[in-house]
This record gives C-alpha cells, structure tokens and sequence, in this order.
C-alpha cells in the first residue's frame, strides 16, 4: 500500500496497536442444487465485467514455500459471545451462511454444503494498511458460485458481508464488523469464502468457520466470521454509510492493492 497519508491517518488512528512483524481447480460436487450454477456464473461474471470495466487481472500466487510461519491474526481474535462459543463448542454444524436482498432465490447454506461446492486454494499474502504482509494458503468456495445460485437482480450492485464479532461503536451496543464489495470483485475468481487456511480448518483467531479472502484488496475487506451477505444497489443507509465497520470510521471503502 503506497497511499502515504492513509498510511499515516492509520498510524496515528492505531496508535499503541504495535506493528509487530512475524517471519512471514475446481473439482465438481454432487450436490443436486448444484447443478445449472456454472452456467450463471458465466452470466454473472459477464454482467459485473460489463459493469465495472477492465477487473480480471489476478493478485500474484506464491509457493508453498514461501508460506509464513506464523500468520498474524489482527482484528478480533474471538468474537466472544455466548453465540459464538456455542458453535465453536458444536464444532459449527450449525452455522449458516445467509445470501440475502436483492437475489431471486435466497439462500441459507450450512458449512457442509458450502464446502460440497467446488473450491479454490491460493498461497497470496494479506496486507494490513497497519504495516505488516503475510503469506497463507486458503482454501474456499469461490463466491461467484455462491452469489450466481443465489441468482442476482439486475440492481444488485455491491455484496455486504455481516460478521458475528460484535464490536464497540459509541452510541450504538448493536453494531458487528461489516465489509462490502462491489460484484465485480465479488465474482473474481479470487474471491473465496475460504474454510482452510494453510491446509487446517480455519482458526477462531482467522475467523472460524468461514471468511471472505479478496485477494486484490487489503486486509480489512476481508471480513472473517462471515454469516449473512446481504446484495444492495446501494450501502448509504447501512450502519456509518460508507460501507464497512473501517470504512465509517475513515478508511477508503476502496481497498484495492
Ligand atoms: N469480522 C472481522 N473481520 C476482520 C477484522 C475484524 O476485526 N473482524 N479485521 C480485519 C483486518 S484489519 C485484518 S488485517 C484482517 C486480519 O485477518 P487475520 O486475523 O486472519 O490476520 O481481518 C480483517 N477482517
Ligand atoms: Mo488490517
């Protein structure tokens, strides 16, 4: 990230935070509702392109090699309600993910059928604007698939992710980390809603069970504890109107690298 004075509101804005450094295909599913989605996915992706001119270029990939070994967590490192402790005591069997708004068919998919899709894995590495990188491997649904079974109206034009980490904003007890992208970069074929991370189920520290991985932007637009995605025409009258828990407090909504 090369935007000096964003870097500098983020330096002043974490103060104290401490930037400490650590050493840094898709295969076919059965499922029957599965069928007929590869083919909307096609049209969606077409119709975000058409959109959003000129998105496809892909974030770079490294070797297992190059893998961290330790990925920092930042952020909430549990979200720490009685909610989420009881799935992480269940194992999340009972956790769902949510595609709601302005989809035709709403959707409402269990951890087990999210990982029946077909999945991608990518080694790319996370860039936090506090100043630090690290390189991991996720593994995760593509969210194209997802959004095209979900089947988008024509105005949908923007993908807000809900998460469960409950977070302090003054004035406002009911407030939880959210994030937001438009569906171009929704429907990159880097975007996952990823599950594994360097070949383990996702740890609570990295959102367990299931976060957003964009691997073109930075790393607050990866939203972890990922439960509802909610399509909008327009994010103004959500939570701050900027488009993300950061976002209101005075980061850029764009978080591309
Ligand atoms: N739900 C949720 N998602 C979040 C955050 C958070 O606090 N809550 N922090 C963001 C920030 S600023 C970063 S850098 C990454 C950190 O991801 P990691 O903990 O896997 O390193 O998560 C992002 N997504
Ligand atoms: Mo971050």
């Amino acid at each position: 990230m090369a935007d000096q004075s964003r870097r500098t509101f983020v330096g002043r804005a974490l103060a104290g935070a401490g930037a400490l450094m650590l050493g840094g295909c898709y295969d076919l599913s059965q499922k029957k509702w599965v069928t007929g989605i590869l083919g909307e996915v096609e049209n969606l992706t077409r119709r975000a392109q058409h959109l959003f001119a000129g998105q496809h270029t892909l974030a770079p990939e490294y070797a297992k090699s190059d893998i961290a070994p330790v990925f920092r967590a930042n952020g909430t490192r549990d979200p720490g309600t009685q909610e989420y402790a009881a799935h992480v005591a269940t194992g999340f069997v009972d956790w769902r993910i949510a595609v709601t708004g302005l989809v035709e068919k709403p959707l409402s998919l269990s951890m087990s059928e999210l990982k029946a899709l077909p999945s991608r894995t990518q080694i790319t590495r996370h860039d936090c604007v506090e100043g630090w990188s690290c390189i991991g491997e996720w593994k995760g649904t593509p969210l194209a698939l997802v959004l095209a079974a979900a089947k988008p109206k024509p105005n949908a034009r923007y993908a807000v992710f809900y998460c469960a980490d409950p977070m302090t904003v003054e004035g406002d007890p009911d407030h939880y980390y959210y994030e937001s992208l438009d569906l171009a970069e929704a429907v990159h074929p880097q975007t996952i809603l990823a599950y594994e991370m360097n070949g383990e189920a996702l740890p609570v520290a990295h959102g367990a069970p299931v976060r957003l991985r964009a691997e073109r932007q930075l790393g607050y637009k990866q939203p972890k504890y990922v439960q509802r995605i909610d399509l909008v025409e327009d994010f103004s009258r959500i939570a701050g109107g900027k488009g993300g828990y950061w976002e209101d407090l005075g980061y850029t909504w764009y978080g591309g690298i």
